[in-house]
């Protein structure tokens, strides 16, 4: 059975870091969201493992970021964000009763939401949150389960599933203008619809079903058109503080 490592939305969440000046996200409806995410993964046959939230981490909702498993290991990150870093010590806890850890480690950073795996191939995003080290030690962990890694420099957003979102094993969505398309040549390339710009996320799923965000349904149909089953989710209080649908789980 897969499982769906978790963490609640805190009630300091309205205090979650945003790149812009943006109102502050509410707390109360963002939990509604999360917990409509948390039902549609038990749905789809994951096993929920909830981490107990820390009100001292406002966006410690944001799990992905704190942990990748790459083959057999689960890599505890070191988030770029130094507030974020006290997040990882419950997760790799959680996660260490299912796989060996292994640690990224200074002057490393690296947020999960930089790392997208494709194939035989990691993708790790330098951005505003992962540097070069962070990379090239992931880049060694990748090389103990006989995966390549290319690093994709992103611009104009947090991440590079801000940026880029793997749909399928061919497929991913770009966002226009945030990451050199040309590195994604091999596969198939939906560009986000302009109109959308920003407000498309999407996690696909063991069962086949792709989660997306309610917000952009042109770019929702483009995915469902390739046959695809699209759940659209509404999660605006989680975009205002710069998440998405990857954000808030490791999947396993
Ligand atoms: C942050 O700035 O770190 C959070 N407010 C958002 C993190 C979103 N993480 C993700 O999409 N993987």
């Amino acid at each position: 059975m897969p499982h769906a490592l978790v963490r609640g939305v805190p009630e300091s969440f309205d205090r979650a870091q945003t790149r812009e000046d943006v109102r502050p996200p509410h707390v109360t409806l963002a939990r509604m969201q999360h917990e409509v995410y948390c039902r549609a993964l038990t749905e789809a046959g994951y096993t929920l493992e909830r981490v107990a939230i820390d009100e001292t981490t406002p966006d410690c909702v944001f799990v992905e970021d704190t942990a990748v498993i790459v083959g057999s290991r689960g890599v505890i990150t070191r988030p770029g964000s130094p507030i974020r870093r006290r997040e990882v010590g419950p997760v790799a806890d959680a996660l260490g009763r299912h796989f060996e850890l292994g640690l990224i480690e200074e002057p490393g950073t690296l947020d999960g939401g930089d790392v997208m795996i494709l194939g035989d191939t990691v993708y790790v995003g330098v951005s505003e949150r992962t540097n070069a080290s962070g990379a090239e030690q992931l880049g060694a962990f990748a090389a103990d389960h006989g995966l390549g890694l290319v690093t994709v420099p992103v611009s104009g957003v947090l991440h590079l599933k801000s940026a880029v979102l793997p749909i399928d094993e061919d497929t991913v969505v770009i966002t226009p203008g945030t990451v050199d398309e040309s590195i994604f040549a091999g596969h198939r390339v939906l560009h986000e619809d302009a109109d959308e710009r920003h407000r498309f996320s999407a996690v696909a799923l063991e069962s086949g079903q792709i989660l997306v965000t309610d917000n952009a349904p042109q770019t929702a149909a483009a995915v469902a058109a390739l046959g695809h089953e699209v759940t659209p989710l509404d999660v605006s209080e989680i975009q205002v503080a710069d998440g998405g649908l990857t954000c808030m789980s490791i999947l396993f």
